[in-house]
């Protein structure tokens, strides 16, 4: 399997920016279908859907251009596959906390994704405020002549915080990293009642869920019940 900058180097002749952006593309996809197909599969065997929503992107030019200034890296086309590692990114929203673990330990154990890096910005939030869990992954991609490890960068969020990351980035770009002190700390203050939403609509959840578990093994017992007198009935054996 080779890496896309050598695809880049093989493909010289060619316009090296559409090849490169064809095996994003085409890596976006491949990882959307994986994870379409491990929703269904869930939702199928637990009667449950881990994943509220998925969005997938391609960076912009543009972005690249600046994340690659931002780092401190010359502009190319190398440098943008070597150091920019969202290129391709897919972000999955889940309605809790346990969701998302469960979905990284599920991407973990496909055998032809590679993880090659995890931040788990839940156990250790940024500064801002911000959660998440991301998991940078390779996907081959088999081409007519070769094979090509391409990266894609999967973000892994409730809702709540997706909602919060969604205003932030905003805010962010509003202010260009400098928004005022009164700003950020009240982004902090929400990120904190974000944290504390998410752990109640768990507990929450886990309570309902608790409470059909104990629904239903009535109704099972009652069922039995019901099928036992009967037998009881015919044999003459009832009171
Ligand atoms: P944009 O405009 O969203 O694309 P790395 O080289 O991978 O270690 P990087 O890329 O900073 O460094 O990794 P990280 O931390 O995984 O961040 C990747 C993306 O996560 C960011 O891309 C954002 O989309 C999101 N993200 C990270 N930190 C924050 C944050 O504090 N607030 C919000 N709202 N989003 C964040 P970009 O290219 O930085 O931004």
């Amino acid at each position: 399997m080779q890496e896309a900058i050598e695809a880049i180097r093989n493909y010289e002749d060619v316009d090296s920016w559409k090849t490169i952006m064809f095996l994003y593309n085409s890596a976006l996809k491949e990882v959307n279908t994986k994870l379409e197909i491990l929703n269904d599969e869930f939702k199928h065997v637990h009667r449950y859907n881990p994943i509220e929503h998925i969005k997938t992107r391609i960076k912009t030019p543009a972005s690249i251009v600046k994340k690659l200034k931002r780092n401190g890296y010359e502009i190319s086309i190398e440098n943008m596959i070597k150091y920019i590692n969202d290129i391709a990114g897919v972000r999955l929203i889940c309605s809790f906390t346990s969701d998302i673990y469960r979905l990284a330990g599920m991407i973990g154990t496909q055998s032809d994704l590679k993880v090659l890096a995890i931040k788990d910005y839940i156990k250790s939030p940024k500064e801002s405020g911000y959660k998440s869990y991301h998991m940078l992954v390779s996907v081959p991609i088999f081409l007519s002549d070769s094979v090509v490890d391409t990266k894609v960068e999967i973000q892994i969020r409730t809702i709540a915080m997706d909602f919060w990351a969604s205003l932030e980035h905003k805010i962010y770009y509003k202010f260009e990293g400098n928004a005022p002190g009164y700003i950020s700390r009240d982004l902090r203050d929400c990120a904190d009642m974000v944290s504390v939403l998410d752990e109640k609509m768990l507990s929450l959840n886990n309570a309902i869920q608790e409470c059909l578990e104990q629904e239903e093994a009535r109704r099972e017992y009652g069922e039995h019940f019901r099928e036992i007198s009967g037998d009881t009935t015919k044999l003459g054996l009832s009171n």
